[in-house]
């Protein structure tokens, strides 16, 4: 298959190079990244150890391949689906945490667009290189639900070049279980300015479950199944289970860069106002994030 993973970034990066050993992959990121993978080729270390040779660009229009594989941050998606309509590809899948990255990349392309998710930790220590912090998985499907032959063929495509990957028809209850634990955790442990492992107890494990159980309450007001104790109970599980690290809004925070609050809590505050049910947990971070991303580089 040929892919184009737009967004060369940490999880675009290993995602790339895992793909790279299966498949035709061009990296579309930016300098001095780009050029040190022209250069050297890819070295993925961390979890795994080996380097591959895609191709990598900084200029991501008037591409084509089977599959765009979209993983720049949530604010810069309406660019790259601008950029990605200049080219032309099959499909279109989104890696991204947040909601609102598929429609956006649907206003733009004429291609099925998936949803996915992943739970694979990247950082990149410097370029040319990427470490996979954390084996975990991608989870992709249609974005409305139910099974497609698109999404099966990514499947497939995924799992040949080694990545655990689950092919869902729920995609909708999942993408909403997972803003429910990036409501519940980034922002909370941003502000608190504590690892993940601190919302299982203490003070700010309120926060957390508060946050998660509003994302409930307005996923069923959009008619997707998911109960309070389920939200919670997500939040519950990915703090446990990365009781050690930061969040990536943490890290934003920590680095003065800008965050994915919009299309976290903000995107689910929207949701709640058009459904006239309160969130006042996720409009208080919210505003919070706002107010620190103030006069902060917003890229
Ligand atoms: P990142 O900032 O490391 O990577 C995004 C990259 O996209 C950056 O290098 C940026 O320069 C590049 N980019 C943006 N617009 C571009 C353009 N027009 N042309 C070329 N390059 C462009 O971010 P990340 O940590 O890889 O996260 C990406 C997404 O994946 C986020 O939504 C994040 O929440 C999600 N995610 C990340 C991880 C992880 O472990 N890093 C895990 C799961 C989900
Ligand atoms: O997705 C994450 C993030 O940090 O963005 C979690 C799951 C909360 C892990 O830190």
């Amino acid at each position: 298959m040929e892919v184009v993973v737009f967004g060369a970034g940490s999880l675009g990066s290993l995602a790339g190079g895992l793909l790279a050993r299966d498949h035709a992959v061009t990296l579309v990121g930016r300098d001095p990244h780009v050029a040190a993978v022209r250069e050297s080729g890819l070295r993925v270390g961390g979890e795994f150890d080996f380097s591959v040779r895609p191709d990598a660009t900084t200029d991501g229009s008037d591409l084509s391949a089977d599959l765009a594989v979209v993983t720049v941050k949530a604010f810069d998606t309406d660019e790259a689906a601008r950029t990605l309509a200049t080219g032309r590809f099959d499909a279109a899948l989104s890696l991204q945490n947040g909601m609102g990255n598929e429609d956006a990349l649907a206003d733009h392309l004429d291609c099925p667009v998936l949803a996915g998710t992943a739970t694979y930790g990247a950082v990149r220590p410097e370029p040319g290189a990427v470490a996979c912090t954390g084996v975990g998985e991608v989870v992709l499907g249609p974005r409305a639900g139910g099974t497609s032959e698109t999404a099966d063929a990514v499947g497939r495509a995924f799992r040949t070049a080694g990545i655990e990957t689950t092919v869902a028809d729920d995609m909708p209850r999942r993408l909403w279980e997972k803003l429910a634990v990036n409501a519940g955790i980034n922002a909370t442990t941003a502000l608190a300015r504590v690892e993940n492992g601190a919302l299982l107890d203490g003070p700010a494990r309120e926060v957390a479950a508060d946050a998660a159980r509003e994302t409930a309450r307005v996923a069923r007001a959009e008619g997707v199944e998911l109960a309070d104790d389920a939200a919670v109970g997500a939040v519950e599980r990915v703090a446990d289970a990365t009781a050690a690290n930061t969040s990536s809004m943490r890290q934003d925070v920590l680095d003065g860069r800008r965050t994915e609050v919009e299309a976290i809590n903000g995107y689910l505050c929207s949701r709640a106002r058009e459904r006239n049910v309160t969130a006042p947990v996720n409009r208080t971070l919210t505003n919070l994030l706002r107010a620190w991303e103030i006069d902060r580089p917003q890229d």
